[in-house]
């Protein structure tokens, strides 16, 4: 046995079932493993940014982790950026990068770099395999790095002598080591600050914004008088009906201070302290009020479930109905607005569906009108870094169907600019035919910037306009889908909007949408 072929039995036999791929010369004998031992699902992408987004979009939809197949460091390098967001949403992933032969290596030929150097600020944990009998031992380690709470990047970088030599091992799978417990003086600290004090606000994050933990920081804020909030940004929320209404921070410093002003305690549940995305002249950074006292119940590794779940037992807090979210908004016609493409979004939604929601600009008031939809998933971009839409999709889908979910339907809310980064996701979502609707909200131009260019006083001239403009030429996004092997259709009204996605609802594939806004 061959280190690569020791690599694949041990990602197998470690319940990592799933390979996003772009492949090159040195990973030749991965790809070859991959062909002689059945069992692994291997999903090619055209960019590795690609590879790695759908890498975060499975974990948020199985909670397991897949492997990448990335090429050297250049290969890493292009997915970067979305293991960036992979780590913000603390997804799990072992990643998995070929490299030069350990002999080759100091001959420093072309496709030579620091592979180690630019995985470790994305990574929990970095190893490169020095030998074929360490292939497998190496793979294990990974996956438990990849399964410890609350997930990590693990990068195996992988020599191809390493993976082409004899003396391939097998690893079993290492135990996941548990979450750290939940701390009984956080539990008791949190209890007497909901029992003392006023204006208290549960700030929810990770895994806090899931349906069991909802259900008991309502009992908690029902019988206290706590307010609830989540962070700005969520790998993934449970909404729709019979979930709460969570409102999330404003991206807006003004907004997200306002909000936060009344809080004089915080309890943060698996989130960090809110700050603002960027520094303004004049503007705090911190949104929380001066003053205001922050209590961790649980850090981001911790099981915020079973800490909500003490908090309630200390509290003797009593069952509470989950709030009603009002009628189901009515589908919406005329020229797109974003209040009526999210009562149109809400009212069609599908049970079970997953959203996507890159829409950056345009979809800052979605929430709200989609609280009464039916139940779903919604899946954010978490580190900012765009270009993540389309492959959360797609691995979104991927992992469904790895799940048992694949009728789920996937709608991305996918604004033009930050599409136009990992369009190529699309061509993976035609190849293997996903139910996925990617509606492209098509205003031609980086809105969000310019927001920001009129916010620090400036007046756009010709120069500055040209950066934020995507016109001339204008995209042709059903041409550009189309040519993808992606079904698609132009949009510009919400009636037409409506009916498109009501078609491609019914069908299996994946289908594109420009909505004209
Ligand atoms: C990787 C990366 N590159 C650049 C940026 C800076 N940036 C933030 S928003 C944005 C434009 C977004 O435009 P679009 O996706 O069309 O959304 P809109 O602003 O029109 O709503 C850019 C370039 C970023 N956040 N991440």
């Amino acid at each position: 046995m061959n280190g690569a072929e020791s690599l694949v039995h041990t990602l197998l036999g470690c319940g990592v079932e799933t390979c996003f791929t772009n492949p090159g010369t040195s990973e030749m004998h991965f790809v070859a493993a991959l062909d002689r031992i059945p069992g692994m699902r291997c999903v090619l992408a055209l960019q590795e940014n690609v590879a790695t987004g759908a890498a975060d979009g499975y974990y948020r939809m199985t909670g397991k982790p897949a492997a990448t197949l990335l090429h050297c460091g250049p290969g890493l390098a292009n997915g970067l950026a979305n293991l960036h967001n992979a780590r913000r949403a603390r997804s799990g992933i072992v990643n998995v990068v070929g490299d030069q032969a350990t002999y080759h290596r100091p001959l420093d030929a072309p496709l030579t770099a620091d592979a180690e150097g630019w995985a470790r600020p994305v990574s929990t944990w970095v190893r490169t395999a020095q030998s074929a009998g360490n292939v497998g031992r190496d793979a294990a380690s990974a996956v438990q790095a990849a399964r410890t709470a609350p997930g990590g990047i693990a990068t195996l970088i992988l020599p191809s002598d390493a993976s082409w030599n004899d003396g391939g091992a097998i690893a079993e799978p290492l135990p996941v080591p548990k979450p750290p417990p939940v701390d009984a003086h956080a539990v008791r600290q949190a209890a007497r600050v909901l029992r003392q004090q006023k204006n208290v606000l549960l700030f929810l994050g990770g895994a806090a914004v899931h349906e069991g933990a909802q259900r008991l920081a309502w009992r908690i804020a029902a019988m206290t008088g706590a307010k609830l909030m989540t962070e700005g940004s969520n790998a993934r929320t449970q909404r729709g009906r019979g979930r709460l209404p969570l409102e999330r921070v404003p991206y807006n410093v003004d907004a997200a201070v306002k909000v936060l002003a009344p809080f004089e305690h915080l309890i943060l549940v698996n989130a960090v302290p809110p700050v603002g995305f960027f520094a303004y002249p004049g503007k705090p950074s911190q949104f929380a009020r001066p003053g205001a006292e922050l209590h961790v119940l649980t850090r981001p590794e911790q099981d915020a479930e079973s800490a909500l779940q003490a908090l309630v037992d200390e509290l003797g807090a009593p069952p509470a109905a989950i709030p009603n979210n009002g009628p189901k908004p009515a589908r919406a016609g005329g020229a797109p607005t974003p209040e009526n493409l999210a009562s149109t979004i809400a009212a069609m939604l599908p049970e079970g569906a997953v959203v996507v929601d890159e829409s950056v600009s345009y979809g800052r008031g979605f929430f709200k009108n989609t609280h009464a939809a039916a139940p779903h998933d919604w899946l954010q971009i978490v580190g900012g870094a765009i270009g993540a839409g389309i492959p959360l999709a797609t691995g979104a889908a991927i992992g469904l169907r790895a799940i048992g979910g694949g009728a789920r339907r996937v709608l991305a809310l996918q604004a033009d600019g930050s599409a136009m980064y990992t369009v190529q996701g699309l061509w993976t979502q035609a190849r293997e035919k996903l139910p996925v609707t990617t509606v492209i909200l098509s205003n031609r131009k980086y809105q969000i910037l310019i927001g920001e260019y009129l916010a620090v006083g400036a007046n756009p001239g010709r120069t500055a306009l040209d950066m934020l403009d995507l016109g001339n030429p204008d995209i042709g996004w059903v041409r550009l889908a189309e040519s993808f092997g992606v079904e698609a259709a132009e949009a510009d009204t919400l009636e037409t909007c409506g009916e498109l996605m009501a078609r491609s609802f019914r069908r299996p594939g994946p289908f594109l949408i420009e909505l004209a806004i």
